[in-house]
Order: structure tokens, then sequence, then C-alpha cells
């Protein structure tokens, strides 16, 4: 296997670009994949400030590595969510990540600080753990953005990530979240702009850039990914990118292209009407928003 560019010895191949590189031209790679991706869909301005949502996993921690190669200025945040060892180790791996480069790191932990952890709310709610998770860290990253000044909240969604949810939304026709499946959400009053600069790149691209840049991250999946179906559908994507590469990258991307922007009025009906939050003041539809009711519901379990 030699390198697409110098015809070195190659470390990654990748059949869906029918190409292999050396370490130095994947990693020229990866980041020519995000630099197009931010210009295509405008992510970010020029001087904004961006907040990356670490996890301690491979995406989170190579999206800022990415974000601050290309330039940007960017810092992180992560979020303790109490998930036994599996959270101690997830922090430690984002610290050091930060710690070992002088990045400067934003730390909420949902118990000191909400009076509530992942698995108990997954047990007041009586509901799969992953609902409860997603709110709380949409909510918290949105809420330093706006406390601290951030203009744009970058996640590490990978073309895996991104075609699974995109299967479920199809599968299901949910056309709202179609709607707002796409790579960047604008700010509106009191959100930050959304944005996912990795859509281009899937998960073994990911994992490869951790091991070529010597990025130490968490490997072991969170326990309470169980049940999620968005794992079934990995699972189907990875047949069918196995039979014909290059289908997951069609299938997001075309979409995208040719097809999201007629979901968009299903997704702006919600936007509509927002008012504050009794409690914490956030945009909501009704008095307390879902951040708020969820916690109400778990503190002291
Ligand atoms: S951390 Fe949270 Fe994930 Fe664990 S509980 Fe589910 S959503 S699986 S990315
Ligand atoms: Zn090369
Ligand atoms: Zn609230």
């Amino acid at each position: 296997m030699k390198c697409r560019v110098c015809r070195g010895p190659a470390v990654v191949d990748i059949r869906r670009h029918n190409a292999a590189f050396c370490g130095e031209h994947f990693l020229h790679h990866c980041r020519e994949q995000v630099r197009r991706t931010i210009k295509h869909y405008t992510m970010f301005r020029p001087g904004e400030r961006v907040l990356v949502a670490v996890s301690g996993g491979k995406d989170s921690l190579a999206l800022w590595d990415l974000l601050v190669d290309l330039g940007y200025d960017a810092d992180g945040v992560y979020l303790g969510l109490g998930i036994g060892e599996y959270s101690d180790r997830s922090a430690l791996a984002a610290r050091a990540y930060a710690d070992e480069r002088g990045y400067r790191l934003h730390e909420v932990d949902l118990a000191v600080e909400y009076g509530y952890d992942i698995p108990g709310a997954a047990a007041a709610t009586r509901r799969a753990p992953c609902g409860a998770c997603g709110l709380s860290k949409r909510h918290l990253f949105n809420a330093v953005a706006i406390e601290r000044g951030y203009d744009v909240v970058a996640t590490g969604h990978n073309l895996d990530d991104e075609a699974a949810v995109l299967l479920g939304n199809v599968v299901r026709w949910e056309t709202s979240y179609l709607g707002r499946q796409h790579p960047v959400l604008p700010a509106t009053p009191g959100f930050a702009r959304k944005v996912k600069p990795l859509i281009r790149l899937g998960e073994r691209e990911m994992a490869a850039y951790c091991v070529v840049r010597g990025i130490d991250y968490i490997v072991e999946e969170c326990p309470m990914a169980e049940g999620n179906r968005h794992l079934g559908y990995k699972d189907v994507l990875n047949v069918l990118e196995d039979r014909s590469p290059g289908t997951k990258a069609a299938f997001v991307l075309g979409f995208l292209d040719r097809a999201q922007e007629r979901f968009a009025a299903d997704a702006d009906v919600e936007r509509e009407a927002l008012g504050e939050c009794f409690v914490c003041g956030s945009p909501t539809t009704g008095d307390v928003c879902a951040f708020c009711r969820l916690r109400e519901r778990a503190v002291g379990t």
C-alpha cells in the first residue's frame, strides 16, 4: 500500500476515496476535508470564538486539534455526566489533552453544579439515558457558550454519526428533525450557532487521526449506549458501505445538497414563539424549559 501523494509507505487506506496515505499526507487530507466543510457551509466568520464540546473520545479531541491547527480560536468544554468510571476516565483524557498543549478547557459537573447525574436522570424519567444525556449536553454546552461569550459551539459528529441519525430520521419520517439535520444551526436569541465540521470524515479516519497525532483518547464506549438505536443503524450502514464504499458519504452529503432544505419549514414551526424559561431564562416554548423540567425530576434521585 503506497501513499497516493508521495508513494511512500501508507498507514491508512480510505476505500471510499480509493486512496491510501502516509501519516503526513493523511493529516493533510483530514485538514483539507475540515477546511472545505467549514468553507462550504460557512461555519465560522473571521475572529469568532469557538467552543468545542469535548467528551474525551477520538472525535471531539481530533476536532479540537484540527480547529486549532487550522488557526481557529478554539477552547473546549467538558461535561461531567456521572457515568461511573467511564466519566472519570473520559475527564482525565480531556484534561490531559488540554493541559499538555496549554489549551483552555471549561468543565461543568452535573452532580456538583446541578444536583443530578445521567444514571439518576434515566431512573427518574424511566427513559433511555441517552435522552436525558443529550438534553443536558445541548442545554449546558449552549449555556457555557452564551455565558462566556463564544459565538459558536462545535461538536465532533462524524460521517458515521450523521449517516446513522439520518437513516433513523428517514425510516420514521421525522420531518422536523430532518429539517434541523444540517451541519450549521444558525444562532437565534439565547442560542449560539452550532456546527459539525467533521461530517466528511468517518469514524475510522478519526481514530487514525488521533493515532498519527499521538492523541490519547478514551477508547471505551459509554456503557449506557446499549439500546441506543443508532448503533443498530450504524451496523446496517457498515454492511452497505462494505459492499459499496462511499454509500454513507453519498447518503449524507446528497441529502444535505438536495433535500434538507425541503424539511426546514417543519423545523421552523417549532422555533417560533419562544418565551423565556421561568427558572433559567433559556428560550423555550413553555413556561419551564425541558432541561429545568428534567433537572427537577432528577435532583435527589
Ligand atoms: S454519553 Fe450520553 Fe452518549 Fe452515553 S448516555 Fe448516551 S448520549 S451513549 S454520546
Ligand atoms: Zn505521503
Ligand atoms: Zn430552564
